[in-house]
């Protein structure tokens, strides 16, 4: 496994990951699920996204990946992020400031995520903290070349996953989503929150 990947599993209890929920649900009254698509090709992501925190991450045909500080659809500026994000964040990230956007990502069973590295924030000294909260995934990192050996980890709700240090760059996504796997989300399905530094202080 590349360096710098820390997996914490069970990091949230089933009661704390029921608030997250709730917390989770709050956001997305105020900005609620959009589909992104591909720059370029306008082709549709199959999971759908929102963002809380100062800055969202937002892809769309004509504009690209990019962070901005208001909801694509609404014109309305991210919801605050909840005081239990930005705590989780200071027990695990290891890094001063705090997480500028939380990504929420929802998989419905089928849905998956590409590899890739995440490298639209400038900031790259600061690691990725990833949440996870119902069905569980098959999430793979590999190294810095795409071709390189990919290590597979199942991440299941309440699973904390940093990605810091070499891993910061490293190739990852999710394979699949384990239809059933979880009874935390009504229907079913996986809810991922990832946090992020973007600007450099
Ligand atoms: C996911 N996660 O778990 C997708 N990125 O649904 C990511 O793309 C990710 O888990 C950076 C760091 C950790 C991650
Ligand atoms: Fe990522």
């Amino acid at each position: 496994m590349i360096d710098g990947f820390q997996h914490l599993p069970g990091y949230l209890p089933p009661d704390r990951q029921r608030e997250w929920l709730l917390l989770v649900q709050a956001v997305l009254v105020k900005a609620p699920f959009y589909r992104p698509s591909m720059p370029k090709s306008g082709r549709p992501f199959s999971i759908l996204m929102s963002n809380c925190g100062d800055l969202g991450w937002v892809s769309d045909k004509v504009g690209g990946y990019r962070y901005q500080p208001m909801h694509p659809e609404t014109g309305e500026p991210w919801p605050r992020m909840p005081q239990a994000f930005l705590d989780l964040w200071s027990k695990v990230a290891g890094f001063a400031a705090p997480p500028q956007a939380c990504l929420i990502n929802l998989y419905t069973s089928g849905t998956k995520m590409g590899s890739h590295v995440d490298a639209d924030e400038a900031e790259m000294n600061a690691p990725v903290v990833s949440v996870s909260l119902g069905d569980e995934a098959v999430f793979h990192v590999g190294g810095h070349r795409r071709g390189d050996p990919k290590a597979r980890v199942i991440l299941r709700s309440g699973d904390v996953a940093v990605l810091g240090g070499a891993a910061r760059r490293a190739y990852h996504g999710i394979d699949r989503i384990v239809p059933g796997s979880s009874d935390l989300l009504d229907g079913g399905g996986r809810l991922n929150l990832t946090f992020r530094r973007v600007t450099v202080l």
